[in-house]
């Protein structure tokens, strides 16, 4: 049990905690969530007793008391109903994620979603403040919580903090159409180190903080009222260990081979994998299937297509209407192509744990990525660290954080279909040797830069900061 009052010299606050309640007839216990944050920070916080994680419990109303779940420490925030519905589902991702994705979909501005975002990013910070050490390290994570570091750096100058954002920054043409610009890059300036997924992320954040704020850019550090922050562009990776195992668990190949068999022991299995969400370009990639089926390019006796669409904020604008278009598409597809008991595309509309997603991995010849806009994408990489027979193409779009790694992945532009298409075909026709060259560059990256290092990267970066 964390002691109530005690300080820590490690923090990490994210909008949730590192743990999810699972109910077994009429008892809750709490379980370690799955996901590439949880896997990072194990190391440096699981049983370390200086560590603790602030955040939400997915529960609204009062905070819980401290609890531990598996060595990491847990503080809850607290988030009511009526916050949960204008910070959450409205300021963070009807306003901040659609504009931070190029404005896919029209971002709503409305003042009270801005008073609540403000309102719980304060209740954050004063939460971290109460619970760091005199010099202690912070980590905040994510759009959620953009005003957290210069809130926590006004109650406690004497911390070190650190930033990362998870999801794009948008280009500065774009970001200064928000009504409170100057708010956010205040709140984020209050931090030493920012961290973002790709180099241009880094640079628009850079561009965009001067112009808003007149600071002053030198190398990679902005300068702004007798502060430093250096902005660094730090890839996140994934738990490349724990994939690889799975991927190798006799359980898991087996479900593989069942899962193909059950498609009717197809030629070629194409899949995507993706909460259901419009940055994610489901819509994108069944257009092109079903323009290739239909112009005889591929033919539906001799490829499958899966695709895993994870239920997600469907109480958000732009949701339901995208998983809308994307039914739509797949019963098109079906009904034109599909024979009795064979469809063309298998559509789920679920989550499956991670042991299933490396079994469709396994199964798949061909993983297509093509989000109109993504931080990172960590299914491409999962994907990549499932290939231990160095097999299968990954189409991956270009407007992914993941595109600048993988650079020998049949790289694509999601707006141009006629590209897509030819990428897609391509791929389905690949020689064994071909892949085989890709997915090996593609699998030293994935070795090389896991989740844990980035981890590491980023903390060893921040102590070098002030
Ligand atoms: C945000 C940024 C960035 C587990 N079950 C399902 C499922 N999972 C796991 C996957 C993967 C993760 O969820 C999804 O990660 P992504 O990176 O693909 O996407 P976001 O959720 O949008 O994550 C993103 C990431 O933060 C980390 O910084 O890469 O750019 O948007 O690990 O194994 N995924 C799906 N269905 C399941 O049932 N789709």
């Amino acid at each position: 049990m964390a002691a109530v009052n005690r300080k820590w010299s490690f923090v990490v606050a994210a909008n949730r905690l590192p743990v999810r309640r699972v109910w077994e007839g009429d008892t809750a216990r709490w379980v370690p969530s799955p996901g590439g944050l949880v896997s990072a920070l194990r190391p440096v916080m699981s049983g370390n007793p200086d560590a603790v994680w602030a955040g939400w419990t997915g529960v609204p109303g009062p905070g819980a008391e401290p609890f531990e779940v598996d060595g990491f420490q847990c503080h809850p925030v607290s988030v009511s109903q009526g916050e949960l519905q204008l910070f959450y589902e409205g300021f963070s991702n009807a306003t901040l994620w659609p504009l931070f994705h190029d404005a896919l979909v029209p971002p709503e501005y409305h003042r009270t979603w801005w008073d609540a975002y403000r309102t719980v990013n304060q209740r954050y910070a004063a939460t971290v403040a109460d619970l760091a050490a005199p010099s202690a390290t912070v980590w905040i994570h994510d759009y959620h919580l953009l005003l957290v570091p210069g809130l926590l750096r006004t109650a406690r100058p004497d911390l070190r903090i650190g930033f990362f954002l998870h999801i794009p920054f948008p280009a500065r043409e774009l970001y200064i159409r928000l009504p409170w610009r100057a708010a956010i890059i205040d709140g984020l300036l209050g931090a030493d180190l920012i961290g973002l997924q790709t180099q241009l992320g880094a640079d628009n954040f850079r561009r965009a903080a001067a112009r808003v704020t007149g600071a002053k850019i030198i190398g990679k550090t902005i300068h702004h009222e007798g502060r430093a922050t250096r902005v660094d562009a730090i890839p996140i990776g994934i738990d490349t260990g724990r994939i690889a195992r799975l991927a190798a668990d006799p359980a898991v190949q087996a479900r593989a081979t069942e899962i193909r068999h059950t498609l009717g022991s197809p030629g070629t299995v194409l899949l995507g994998v993706d909460r259901l969400d419009y940055t994610k370009g489901i819509d994108a990639r069944l257009r092109a299937f079903k323009e290739l089926l239909s112009e005889g390019r591929l033919s539906a006796e001799d490829c499958i297509m899966v695709q895993i669409a994870e239920p997600s904020r469907s109480q958000v604008t732009g949701y339901a209407e995208v998983r809308n278009s994307v039914e739509q598409l797949v019963g098109d597809v079906n009904g034109n192509f599909g024979v009795m008991g064979r469809p063309v595309v298998h559509y789920l509309h679920q989550s499956q744990p991670i042991e299933e997603l490396v079994a469709m991995y396994q199964m798949a010849d061909v993983m297509l990525v093509t989000p109109l806009r993504d931080g990172m994408n960590l299914v491409a990489k999962e994907y990549v660290a499932s290939r231990a027979d160095n097999t299968g193409v990954l189409v991956l779009s270009e407007f992914t954080g993941a595109a600048q790694e993988l650079k020998t992945a049949e790289l694509i532009n999601p707006h141009d279909i006629e590209g897509l298409k030819t990428a897609m075909e391509a791929a389905v026709h690949r020689s064994d040797d071909e892949a085989g060259v890709a997915m090996k560059a593609m699998r030293r990256v994935v070795r090389t830069n896991t989740a844990q290092r980035w981890a590491e990267g980023f903390l060893t970066r921040l102590e070098a900061c002030r």
